[in-house]
């Protein structure tokens, strides 16, 4: 039986209502047990993202910053005048600096995001630092159709998906997010989208298991998310970050391993773990160009153009649709 939770759905604006409560109860009731990513991003958890982006080992943001800079000129080309750019996300990130900078003449900015006062933090922000550009947040859920502005109606749309986000969808639900977006900016439109790549199985490992240990504290804090929000008695030092390339799959996961047997409570539920049991908390998946654009394909889109580093580590892809 499920107990009465202590925290009810938050009420997101967009309509989107994220259970975080109902959703750690029954992913570690679930066998074997999960707990979706999206979680990873409070307050502690983006800053700790934040940090990894800066780690050496910590490859995608540095290079997909590079591919975008290396091809700005072409990106401006894609939003001259007239033209709207939408972000899925936040659009607080240097990269969307650069293209914001690269497109002089974009007519309006369209970040996307679900967490709606931030992104109207972010929004001030990109007021004051390009005063001409015409910003026009949208708090919803990215990952299901959502209306635009009216004021778009008559522009052309950009999607921009940079950061490998769609990494951590699971292929079908990759689909199924490409299809969405597409409703969602319109026949006619062109997706800018960041996918990281397959690659030698130490540089993706080394990714996901810096030497200074961030990436194991931006894991455990799902654990002291818990705590905090939910309630729990997770002890954090009973449990151990674990990250490596599962090929197969073609996907990096991160786990949590339990060092014990033990006993945890959440929210009134009592979950027990045996010894190297583990919580199953991302999926990354990494894409060759072809399979890609093979997804993009089946989710209504037409591969125009693909941008990737001189190592091929990631791919910057224009999609039209
Ligand atoms: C934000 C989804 C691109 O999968 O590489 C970084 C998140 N997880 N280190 C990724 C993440 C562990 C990241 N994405």
């Amino acid at each position: 039986a499920i107990p009465a939770r202590s925290v009810r759905p938050a009420e997101m604006e967009g309509g989107a209502t994220f259970d975080f409560a109902a959703d750690v109860v029954a992913g570690l009731q679930a066998t074997p047990k999960r707990i979706p990513s999206k979680y990873f991003y409070d307050t502690a958890g983006s800053l700790l993202f934040e940090e990894i982006t800066q780690l050496p080992e910590y490859y995608p943001t540095r290079v997909e910053r590079g591919i975008l800079t290396e091809n700005a000129e072409a990106i401006a080309k894609l939003l001259p005048a007239g033209r709207a750019l939408i972000e899925f996300g936040n659009g607080s990130s240097a990269k969307t600096r650069i293209v914001l900078r690269a497109a002089r003449e974009l007519s309006a900015y369209v970040p996307v995001d679900i967490a709606a006062e931030f992104l109207e933090e972010q929004a001030k922000t990109l007021r004051l630092e390009f005063p001409s550009l015409n910003v026009l947040p949208v708090a919803a859920d990215f990952t299901r159709a959502f209306d635009l502005p009216a004021s778009l109606r008559t522009m052309p749309r950009v999607g921009f998906f940079p950061g490998s986000t769609i990494g951590n969808f699971d292929p079908p639900d990759a689909a199924a997010f490409l299809h969405h977006s597409g409703l969602s900016l319109g026949t006619g439109a062109v997706m800018v989208i960041g996918v990281d790549l397959v690659k030698n199985e130490a540089v993706l490992h080394a990714a996901y298991n810096d030497a200074a240990g961030v990436t194991a504290r931006f894991n455990l804090n799902l654990l002291a998310r818990i705590n905090r929000e939910l309630g729990g008695d997770f002890d954090l030092g009973s449990f151990e970050h674990r990250a490596f390339f599962d090929r197969g799959h073609s996907r990096i996961e991160m786990h949590l391993v339990s060092r014990a047997v033990q006993r945890v409570s959440v929210d009134g539920c009592s979950f027990d773990f045996a010894e190297g049991e583990t919580i199953h908390t991302e999926n990354s998946y990494k894409y060759t160009v072809e399979a890609f654009q093979a997804l993009a394909r089946e989710a209504g889109w037409r591969p125009i153009r693909v941008w990737t580093d001189s190592d091929g580590w990631f791919s910057i892809h224009v999609l039209a649709n």
